[in-house]
């Protein structure tokens, strides 16, 4: 257990006098450390020395998704590979992934904010956690399982998926702790039931569920069906994994890590910060990170910040559930998805309209994606077989290109709807709101 007063419960001066002394010592790491942030705080004009408060910060330029890209696969990293211990990938399909590289330091670091994470859902080394996170290049397996070890509960390491030998495993180990994404949780929910598994006789006291956005109607439900406290966790692989923030008990608004990472909320369409309260762009700097800091990362999550000490006695401030993304990002069983490119892979075949609807549905608890696709009018009228192919060929390029394998639907032509303004591409149908 890691209930680190200290850190959780610092007044608003040890903390803001804590984040500046780590932000400006970060600020002049990364620009003496690392070509791609000398190179655009000279563009910005701006010097480490300038920040002398954390408001200072907004001087400083903001850095993307795509800016990771571009550094593919390790042009971010402020030490020689050699002092880079792992490596982990965001769970994008599209192009090269965001890779993220930990030293010992980060990876120290990582498992004390997860093994406080762990600790604020209840958890201790009495515990039994089931990991049903993939462990790999996705943060999430490993993430918790550091942050497990770390408060010394016993971890099993068993990944999502052969769901039933998961009831199985949770029935023998008496597993206490369920760490897994929402719709996995719903989706083991649902196979207990089909096996007769009465879900009070089983031991899970609580979970932390995320990596996807989910709704207070699906806590209700997974609460329900799995008759134990589901909180929800937050994280991305540029900062840091699982782990960035978590609910506590009082469910009201997630704990960031404060002490490690500096959060802004942003307008995205000004990019001016806003006020403590106000929606917009959650955007997050690593103030303690050595491998790979980022400074003020736009995560294009859209949230509000709130301050004031929770009922659970912290001071880190609260931000709201995720409830939607300032980009066209998607997250479709865990993995990345950006519509716009399976737009261009779609307009890449010939002989296909740039008329389209990317529908997302979850019909029972995991995430279904379907694309239909206009054809022209001398299309329709051909023979199925040839209709047939032009599917198959659109199916294997959109893979090809994204690497996940869409189904496609051709529909007549004129058949979707046409609008004056902004075309809605994609229909969600998963409702976080
Ligand atoms: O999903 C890290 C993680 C693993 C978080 C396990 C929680 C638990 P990425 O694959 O890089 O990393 O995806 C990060 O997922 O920018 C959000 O859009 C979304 N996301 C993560 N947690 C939540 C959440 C991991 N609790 C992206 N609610 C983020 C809503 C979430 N969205």
């Amino acid at each position: 257990m890691i209930w680190d007063k200290k850190a959780e419960c610092m007044t608003q001066k040890q903390r803001e006098s804590l984040q500046l002394e780590r932000m400006q010592k970060t600020v002049k790491y990364v620009y003496e450390k690392v070509p791609f942030y000398k190179k655009r705080f000279n563009e910005s004009k701006i010097k480490p020395a300038e920040i002398k408060s954390l408001a200072d910060i907004s001087k400083l330029p903001f850095t993307a998704k795509a800016d990771l890209r571009e550094g593919y696969p390790f042009g971010m990293f402020a030490v020689p590979r050699e002092q880079i211990v792992e490596i982990h990938t965001s769970s994008g399909t599209t192009g090269k992934p965001v890779v993220a590289g930990y030293t010992r330091n980060d990876l120290a670091m990582w498992g004390e904010v997860m093994g406080r994470t762990l600790t604020m859902i209840g958890a201790n080394q009495n515990d039994v956690i089931q990991n049903c996170y993939g462990y790999g290049l996705f943060t999430g397996g490993l993430g918790i399982h550091y942050g497990a070890q770390r408060i010394g509960a016993t971890v099993l390491p068993i990944s999502a998926g052969q769901t039933k030998r998961q009831l199985q495993v949770m029935q023998d180990f008496g597993s206490t702790i369920l760490t897994c994404t929402p719709s996995y949780a719903l989706y083991l929910a649902e196979v207990a039931e089909e096996e007769g598994i009465t879900a009070k006789k089983l031991k899970l006291k609580a979970g932390c569920f995320g990596a996807e956005m989910w709704t207070e109607k699906i806590r209700d439900e997974i609460e329900k069906r799995l008759h134990l406290t589901a909180l929800n966790i937050y994280g991305l692989t540029e900062i840091i994994g699982p782990g960035v923030a978590q609910e506590c008990p009082k469910k009201n608004g997630l704990h960031i890590a404060e002490d490690h990472f500096y959060p802004e909320i942003i307008s995205p369409d000004t990019l001016e910060v806003l006020p403590e309260g106000e929606k917009g762009e959650l955007v997050l700097t690593g103030i303690t990170r050595e491998g790979m800091p980022m400074i003020r990362f736009r995560t294009k999550d859209v949230t509000a910040l709130r301050r004031g000490k929770c009922g659970c006695g912290r001071t880190l401030v609260r931000m709201d559930r995720i409830t939607g993304r300032s980009d066209d990002m998607l997250k479709i069983r865990g993995v990345i998805v950006f519509p716009s490119n399976i737009e261009k892979a779609l307009l890449e075949v010939k002989g296909v309209e740039p008329h389209y609807q990317i529908i997302v549905t979850r019909p029972q608890f995991l995430d279904e994606i379907e694309v239909k696709v206009e054809i022209t009018k001398k299309m329709f009228s051909d023979e199925v077989k040839h209709l047939e192919k032009l599917k198959q060929e659109i199916e294997d390029h959109i893979e090809e290109k994204i690497g996940l394998r869409i189904k496609v639907t051709l529909v007549e032509p004129k058949s979707l709807p046409r609008s004056e303004g902004k075309a809605q591409r994609v229909v969600d149908m998963r409702n976080f709101k």
